[in-house]
């Protein structure tokens, strides 16, 4: 099968599975930033597929002062089911005779760190899924941050995606309404040690089991919406 195929029947199969979201990147430029995989094969896994899953509107619309038991539970199911399409994909790559390596959607590697054994966004960004707004999420043109990632790596023959050239342009949206202040014009200058301290915090509170937030995700629903 030629490149072109291999990539519209893996993207009909992600799509028939619920996962809108489907684009190619190549990994050389990212693989200096994998933590733990060396051991893995990894240098013979020259694509990187991203996927993507648009969240429920309704549960997100919900969301007040920070995360509800409804966003907890979708949260958890998300991540579960970016996982079974991930191994879907996977498996039918090796069925086609090749090797594929999925990417837990949201397993944390390093903890003091809070690092994963690769970075979702970058490599979404990288395969055209979209830029990495002032929230420091990746965004979609179509569905905003209100989406999850996952990613598989593969050395299937797949054509490649370019990265999109845009960027949150003159929305502020995400910037008042973050309560930790972590969230500032500049994407690069986001403070993540401040977000992450208010969430460890706010779910502490509420015990919630999950650093979760989820009010930088409600304000940014996308504008090319049908
Ligand atoms: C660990 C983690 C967290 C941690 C830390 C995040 C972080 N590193 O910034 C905490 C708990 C704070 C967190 C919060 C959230 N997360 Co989170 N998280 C992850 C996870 C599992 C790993 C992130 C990672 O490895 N990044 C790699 C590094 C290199 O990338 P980076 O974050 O851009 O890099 C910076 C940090 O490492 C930072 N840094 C350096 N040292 C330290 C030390 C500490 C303590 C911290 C906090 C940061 C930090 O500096 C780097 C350069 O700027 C990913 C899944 C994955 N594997 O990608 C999901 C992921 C990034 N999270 C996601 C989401 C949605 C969230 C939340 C909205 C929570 C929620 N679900 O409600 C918030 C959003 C926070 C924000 N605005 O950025 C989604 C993003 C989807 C999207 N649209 O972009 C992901 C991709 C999960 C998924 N499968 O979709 N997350
Ligand atoms: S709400 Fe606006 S400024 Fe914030 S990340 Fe989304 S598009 Fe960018
Ligand atoms: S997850 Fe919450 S605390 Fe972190 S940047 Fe978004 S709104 Fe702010």
């Amino acid at each position: 099968m030629v490149d072109t195929a291999n990539y519209e029947s893996l993207k009909g199969l992600s799509h028939d599975l619920g996962a809108l979201l489907f684009g190619v990147a190549r990994v050389e430029a990212l693989r200096e930033s994998f933590l733990s995989l060396s051991s893995q094969g990894i240098e013979r896994l020259p694509y990187a597929i991203s996927l993507g899953v648009h969240l429920s509107d309704r549960i997100l619309e919900d969301i007040q002062d920070g995360p509800t038991p409804l966003y907890f539970f979708h949260y958890q199911r998300v991540n579960i089911f970016l996982d079974e399409v991930a191994l879907r994909i996977t498996f039918q790559i090796q069925n086609q005779g090749f090797d594929a390596l999925p990417i837990p959607a949201s397993q944390v590697i390093d903890w003091e760190g809070q690092r994963g054994h690769l970075s979702h966004k970058h490599v979404a960004k990288e395969a055209g899924l979209g830029w990495i707004g002032r929230n420091n999420l990746l965004i979609n043109p179509k569905f905003g941050a209100r989406i999850r990632l996952v990613t598989i790596l593969t050395d299937i023959p797949l054509t490649i995606d370019e990265p999109i050239k845009r960027d949150c342009g003159r929305c502020r949206n995400c910037i008042p309404v973050c309560p930790a202040g972590a969230i500032v014009k500049e994407p690069l200058e986001f403070d993540h040690i401040g977000c992450y301290e208010w969430i460890k915090a706010f779910c502490r509170k509420h015990n919630i089991r999950q650093n979760i937030c989820g009010l930088c995700i409600k304000v940014c629903p996308g504008v090319e919406r049908p």
